[in-house]
């Protein structure tokens, strides 16, 4: 496991921010050795953190051999430049934390290009400033020639591949919109969970495959660690004779990479399809409203912010909240639990599939175009062909009562 030591420093410092962040290194496999915190009264341009601070962590990196310095916010590439060639060791910001955790985790072929994607396009954007210093190395005479050669390799090599990921992403997204013509053909409802990372999207998922019996190797990982998700997941649900198609996928968290907003992009663009978007909160985190607000924001730059959406507030088994129970749109819920699970079954259903009535139709063999469009209206369960027309026992939607009246019998 990786050694490395944490740096905290900002205006104000939150304990339930710099929490997250330490189970954000910990998603990454890493062991935080020495953490350094500094209250800035102001953010100094090359460095970040103030002199003093930096000759601090200069001095414990001296007698401890670790492997990276992360830090708590983003930086600048010029600011990662300087902290590396002053500690002479591996300075990581944020958003590369949150992005190595994708590198290292990631299964899917596209998510792992993805990834790759976006790491190559930081490396670049480092690359660019790194030109002028090392132009201002060379002015002072100093390995001239070799720097800027390597730097030019280095800018070539990243840039060919830059291209062959993105040629390669361009070729899957074909490949999912084949997948997802298939889907729409199949006219099965899509549900799409999401929401902030650790709220239990997976648990649910897990729950409403068993309540269909699905087998276990349908069940996707759930664990209580940022990002257990990282890839999406699709399977289908089955409720007696109506069935529905659930997403599960990457959670979100606050202030998220841009570069993998971007990535998710791809990643969620199934969400866009979703005929029900299913919001899942931690309930139990004391400050759920902040995560609901990166939420809705993260749903706003994907463009999906007006899908239907049911709100879920999961692990009330930790909260004083009555459960299961229903507030308006709010359902309240503890995935660990069965009667809860079937709440939301039934709020599911109520979403995606509209009240219907059982009801024995005869269509006359020249009206048979009529029974072509209750193909499409309704739920047939059986057929019979007699002398006076087809005979059908239909689950007909209760609006189209009215319309079928005069073929009822
Ligand atoms: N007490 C309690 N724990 C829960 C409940 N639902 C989920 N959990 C736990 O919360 C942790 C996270 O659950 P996941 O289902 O992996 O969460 P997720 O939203 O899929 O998280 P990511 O994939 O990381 O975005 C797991 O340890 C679950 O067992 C609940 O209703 N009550
Ligand atoms: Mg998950």
């Amino acid at each position: 496991m990786e050694q490395v030591a944490v740096v905290f420093g900002a205006q104000t410092l939150h304990e339930e921010d710099i929490q997250e962040f330490k189970e954000l290194v910990a998603a990454c496999d890493m062991e935080i050795v020495q953490e350094f915190r500094q209250v800035l009264r102001q953010i100094h341009g090359n460095t970040w953190i103030g002199k003093g601070k930096c000759a601090e962590i200069h001095t414990f990196l001296q007698a401890h051999a670790l492997d990276a310095v992360l830090f708590f916010n983003d930086l600048s590439p010029l600011q990662i430049r300087n902290l590396e060639a002053y500690w002479n060791i591996n300075v990581m910001d944020r958003s590369d934390l949150i992005l190595e955790i994708f590198a290292r985790r990631a299964k899917s072929k596209a998510a792992r290009l993805q990834i790759e994607n976006a790491q190559l396009k930081r490396q670049r954007s480092r690359l660019i400033g790194s030109k002028k210093h090392l132009g201002r190395q060379s002015a002072s005479g100093q390995n001239k020639g070799l720097g800027e050669k390597q730097l030019e390799l280095d800018r070539r090599r990243i840039a060919s591949r830059i291209v062959s990921t993105t040629r390669e992403l361009k070729q899957l997204e074909k490949t999912r919109m084949t997948q997802r013509n298939a889907r729409l053909q199949s006219r099965l409802p899509l549900v799409s969970l999401i929401g902030y990372t650790n709220a239990g999207k997976s648990t649910i998922m897990n729950a409403l495959l068993q309540y269909s019996n699905s087998s276990k190797e349908k069940y996707v990982y759930e664990k209580d660690m940022l990002f257990a998700t990282l890839d999406t997941s699709l399977r289908r649900i089955d409720l007696g004779h109506q069935s529905f198609l659930l997403s599960d996928t990457v959670g979100f968290v606050r202030d998220l990479p841009h570069e993998l907003i971007e990535a998710f992009h791809s990643t969620l663009e199934e969400a866009c399809y979703a005929d029900l978007l299913i919001e899942v909160i931690d309930t139990s985190y004391a400050d759920y409203e902040q995560q609901m607000k990166v939420t809705s924001d993260t749903l706003q730059a994907l463009h999906i912010g007006n899908l239907p959406i049911l709100h879920v507030f999961n692990k009330c088994d930790q909260t004083d909240i009555p459960y299961p129970s229903m507030h308006g749109e709010h359902l309240f819920i503890s995935a660990k639990n069965k009667e809860c699970i079937e709440e939301l079954i039934n709020q599911i259903r109520l979403r995606l599939f509209p009240p219907t009535t059982m009801v024995k139709l005869c269509i006359p063999y020249e009206k048979s175009n009529l029974y072509g469009r209750l193909l499409t209206q309704a739920q047939i369960l059986q057929r019979d062909d007699f002398e006076d027309g087809i005979h059908l026992e239909v689950a007909l939607p209760n609006d189209l009562l009215e319309t079928y009246k005069a073929y009822m019998h």
